[in-house]
């Protein structure tokens, strides 16, 4: 069997941007691809939007992109659910799909996620901590699934699940998390899952959520990063590799890359000054512009300029007015300056380097951070459920909130 693999699709970034359409029309040229293939089964890695509520026109987007595999006189194919010994029977007459949900997609359990409204329409199979069984020409396929949990919970998450592969079947599993070897620093809020903590035994073990493909550890570990089909955080290693979908040969095992045909280019440039003034910086930058633009053909290029180093004396950061340079390029590509001199504080940086490393986030999640953060300097010492409370508190579902609280003890 050949199974395509891909992730992160996130339907619904850049809305009311230059960048509306980009993650539509990557995802679209993901499942194009997948069925030109001749992909007998998909596997998604969560993320398929980019938003836990998606908006209308999103959710119209996701059910176009399904409708893609739909075909005249598709052979009727079963897909069989397992989860905790209880079953569920889903048919389809397409190429079947089996996601897991990502942390864009993440709801508390009193709430439906996404990829749970997905699976009603007859899109897809949503597995969370399920196995997904498929079978054809003799061939089983066995898919083990734990969608996008908060990371500091992910390590105890993955152990208690547990996972274990099936004989005589192509085993996978899907994951949604960060993993420790991956992150350019050790902070269990960012990660706690290691690739020593990944399950053994499996033919592959698949993570979303990283949005840059590697196959690093492919031979040893049979893990693979799928990577997105769009650029949401703009890093440096999105810009060393095309967005693609992977194929899987069941039979001999063999992985294979293909490049989405049509995806907006991609440039990450670094600059280190050092005691630089004004006029040294813009026209830096200006001529980098000139020579990077003289070769780019086709859609307006991303561009994401890095500035670092030092600045002459006197010289803050708040004084780099790039303003007229972005003015003058706004017609030939979508440009990003970051200005990172050294002026900034540690802790400052630090701060900095955590928001880039968790990308872009909704205001909910950023009140949810809050929330938690704001938690750990009471004495509250994980007495109910964060998540739980806060989406409920979020939905204004006040007397449940109430309900779950005074049902806890004090000191529990
Ligand atoms: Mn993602």
């Amino acid at each position: 069997m050949k199974i395509a693999i891909f992730s992160d699709m996130h339907i619904g970034f850049g809305k009311g941007t230059a960048r509306s359409e980009e993650a539509f029309d990557q995802a679209k040229e993901a499942f194009e691809l997948a069925l030109k293939k001749n992909a007998d089964l998909i596997l998604l890695a969560g993320d398929l939007f980019n938003e836990a509520i998606p908006s209308q026109e999103a959710w119209v987007q996701m059910f176009q992109l399904f409708g893609l595999l739909r075909k005249e006189n598709g052979m009727q194919q079963i897909v069989n659910w397992e989860k905790n010994g209880k079953k569920r029977q889903f048919s389809f007459a397409c190429t079947p799909v089996i996601s897991i949900a990502g942390t864009h997609e993440f709801r508390g359990r009193d709430f439906k996620n996404a990829l749970e409204v997905l699976q009603e329409a007859g899109c897809l199979v949503f597995i969370h901590a399920a196995k997904a069984v498929f079978e054809k020409d003799g061939e089983k396929i066995v898919v083990q699934g734990l969608s996008g949990v908060p990371e500091k919970k992910a390590l105890d998450a993955l152990k208690m699940w547990n996972p274990q592969p099936v004989e005589g079947a192509c085993n996978f599993v899907l994951l949604h998390q960060s993993i420790k070897e991956f992150l350019p620093f050790d902070d269990d809020m960012v990660a706690s899952i290691a690739l020593a903590d990944l399950p053994p035994g499996f033919d592959l073990v698949i993570d979303g959520h990283l949005h840059w493909a590697s196959e690093d550890n492919l031979t040893d570990r049979n893990f693979l990063v799928t990577g997105s089909t769009v650029i949401t955080q703009m890093k440096k290693l999105e810009s060393k590799k095309p967005k693609g979908i992977f194929i899987f040969e069941s039979k001999s095992k063999n992985l294979q890359f293909f490049s989405l045909p049509k995806q907006r280019k991609f440039i990450f440039e670094k600059f280190e000054f050092k005691e630089a003034n004004l006029e040294q910086i813009r026209e830096n930058v200006e001529t980098k512009l000139v020579e990077l633009l003289s070769v780019a053909s086709g859609d307006l290029p991303l561009i994401k300029l890095k500035l670092k180093g030092s600045l002459v004396k006197g010289l803050e950061g708040k004084d780099i007015d790039l303003r007229a340079i972005e003015e003058k390029f706004k017609d030939k590509a979508l440009l990003f300056i970051d200005c990172d001199f050294e002026e900034l504080g540690f802790k400052q940086k630090l701060e900095q380097l955590r928001k880039t490393q968790l990308g872009s986030k909704s205001v909910a999640a950023m009140g949810f951070e809050l929330f938690e953060k704001n938690l750990a300097e009471t004495g509250f010492n994980e007495a109910f459920e964060v998540k739980r409370v806060f989406d409920l508190l979020a939905e204004g579902d006040i007397d449940k909130v109430v309900e779950l609280l005074s049902e806890q003890k004090p000191g529990d």
